[in-house]
């Protein structure tokens, strides 16, 4: 291979698989090679709990061809193929936004840009292996093989995708970039002396409800930073998000379908029983289901952590990653204006006199709140789709996004309560309404009650329905992961 940043096919001749032609750089494949195994202990360590000599039926990418990059076999995970892809890259690629727009882009990092592509970098990789410690203990408590393999898939991806944020530390950014490499392997998730670094980072993930909350709504902030990240000037950086991107749709689909089929499951047991009353909780749950109240309770607390993971509403950070041509817009390229928004405004909900009002502020520093109102329109999708659910199952409860100012962490409400409506309350009535809105100890522990595992093939949990259809259209029965421990 003459030169391996064009090509489609991944070289799996070495340790280190990768299509960045790793051979011809002895620096930086050595600087890998150190690090694999620190990786390798992690995983063990803080990887899946259980399972890691057990078979799981995995996708792993052989290619970064979007029509056909991924191969399916049963592989045992402390195996996988983890390795560093970049999407192809685009010839004559320019700049696409920022003060540099329409220059050629960088394949090197211009010095001065240097410390905050490092961070941003830094702050991608990090989320990765936290969200892996974050699901390690569901494995045990799967509801079927079939939800077992998504989980252990979307772990080993996310696992790949700190390996695509090490390869750029390790190659641009030298000691330094090599030391953050090591510190992505000392942080964990939830710890009090050495947390991950976004709050959603550090929550629990206790139950499957939460995993599917955590993919349809983190993933998909993921997707939205990782979108971004793809527009920027920094070519390698581009590239790697660009095939993050094709890996993350799957995580997305677990949460989504996974939402779904919970929904299904419970609407079918209430018309199963006779229940007209969707909100009468006891009776609902005495079937083994999750009512959809607490569905929503659900919704809400995974939306609000995940809205936290934009940063501040108003931020010189985002304005400055913008001019610079580090950090885009969602579909910049789609976007009809000049790229650089020198003049331009863009409207911010923000805290006056006691209620949310939108303010026309400068759109430079306004990015994040741009992408998170991107992230929300992409969000309200899935919110339909399970209310269709609903609807064809001729229940009139209906599952609603709750407003941006509620149970924020960071930003423009944080200081502040809110009501689902947007509405800002006291500390009396934010007390007596909190459990209406979020899961309370009785919530988690109904929940935990249903969490127990399923592991025949073709079985499910008595909470879910099955799928539509198999991964890699396999048959209902197939087997997953043939567990062996
Ligand atoms: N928690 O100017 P601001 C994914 C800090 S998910 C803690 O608003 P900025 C995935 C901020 O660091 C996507 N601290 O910040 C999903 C700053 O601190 P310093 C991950 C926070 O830079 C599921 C200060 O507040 N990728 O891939 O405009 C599974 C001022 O804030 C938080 C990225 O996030 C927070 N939530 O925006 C697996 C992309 N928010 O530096 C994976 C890279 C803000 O002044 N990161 N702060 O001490 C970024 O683009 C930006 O850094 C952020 C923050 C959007 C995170």
């Amino acid at each position: 291979m003459p030169d391996g940043t064009t090509a489609l096919n991944v070289d799996y001749d070495g340790l280190i698989p990768n299509n960045v032609n790793l051979n011809a750089d002895m620096r930086v494949r050595k600087a890998l090679e150190t690090w694999h195994p620190g990786y390798i202990d992690w995983w063990r360590d803080m990887g899946p709990e259980g399972f890691q000599e057990s078979l799981v039926y995995l996708r792993t990418a052989i290619g970064v061809d979007p029509k056909g990059w991924a191969k399916f076999d049963y592989v045992r995970m402390p195996e996988y193929k983890w390795g560093v892809l970049l999407a192809p890259a685009v010839e004559g690629r320019t700049i696409p936004f920022g003060k540099h727009k329409g220059e050629p882009v960088w394949q090197e990092i211009p010095g001065e840009y240097r410390a905050m592509l490092r961070r941003l970098i830094t702050i991608q990789g990090d989320t990765e292996p936290a969200s892996v410690e974050q699901q390690r203990h569901l494995g045990k408590t799967a509801p079927s093989l079939y939800d077992m393999r998504n989980l252990f898939q979307v772990n080993v991806e996310e696992g790949r995708h700190l390996w695509a944020m090490v390869y750029l530390l390790q190659k641009f950014f030298g000691k330094e970039g090599r030391e953050e490499a090591d510190d992505l392997l000392r942080r964990r998730s939830g710890n009090e002396d050495s947390p991950r670094m976004l709050g959603a980072f550090n929550e629990a993930t206790p139950d499957w409800l939460s995993f599917f909350m955590f993919t349809y709504f983190t993933d998909r902030d993921g997707k939205m930073q990782l979108e971004a990240l793809a527009q920027s000037g920094f070519d390698p950086l581009s590239r790697t998000c660009r095939f993050m991107l094709t890996e993350e749709a799957h995580h997305m689909f677990v949460g989504d379908s996974g939402v779904s089929r919970v929904v299904e499951r419970t609407c079918q047991a209430m018309k199963q029983a006779g229940i007209t009353d969707p909100t009468d909780i006891a009776a609902v749950r005495a079937l083994g289901v999750i009512d959809l109240p607490t569905i929503q309770k659900k919704m809400n607390l995974h939306f609000s952590l995940t809205l936290d993971l934009f940063g501040n509403e108003i931020s010189t950070n985002a304005a400055n990653a913008f001019t610079s041509g580090i950090k885009g817009r969602y579909r910049e390229e789609k976007l009809d204006d000049d790229h650089a928004l020198v003049d331009a405004t863009y409207p911010v909900q923000r805290l006056r006199d006691g209620a949310v009002v939108a303010e026309d502020v400068p759109a430079l520093s306004a990015l994040n709140m741009r992408l998170r109102d991107d992230y929300v329109g992409d969000c309200a999708s899935g919110v339909t789709r399970w209310n269709r659910v609903i609807e064809k199952a001729g229940f009139g409860f209906r599952l609603a996004l709750p407003h941006v100012a509620f149970n924020r962490g960071i930003g423009e409400f944080k200081a502040v309560h809110a009501g689902v409506d947007g509405r800002i309350l006291g500390d009396a009535k934010w007390a007596a309404i909190k459990g209406d809105h979020l899961p309370d100890d009785a919530d988690a522990e109904f929940i935990t009650s249903l969490m127990v595992p399923e592991s025949r093939p073709g079985h499910f949990a008595g909470w879910i329905a099955p799928p539509r259809v198999g991964i890699d259209n396999k048959p209902g029965e197939f087997e997953y992961v043939q567990i062996h421990e």
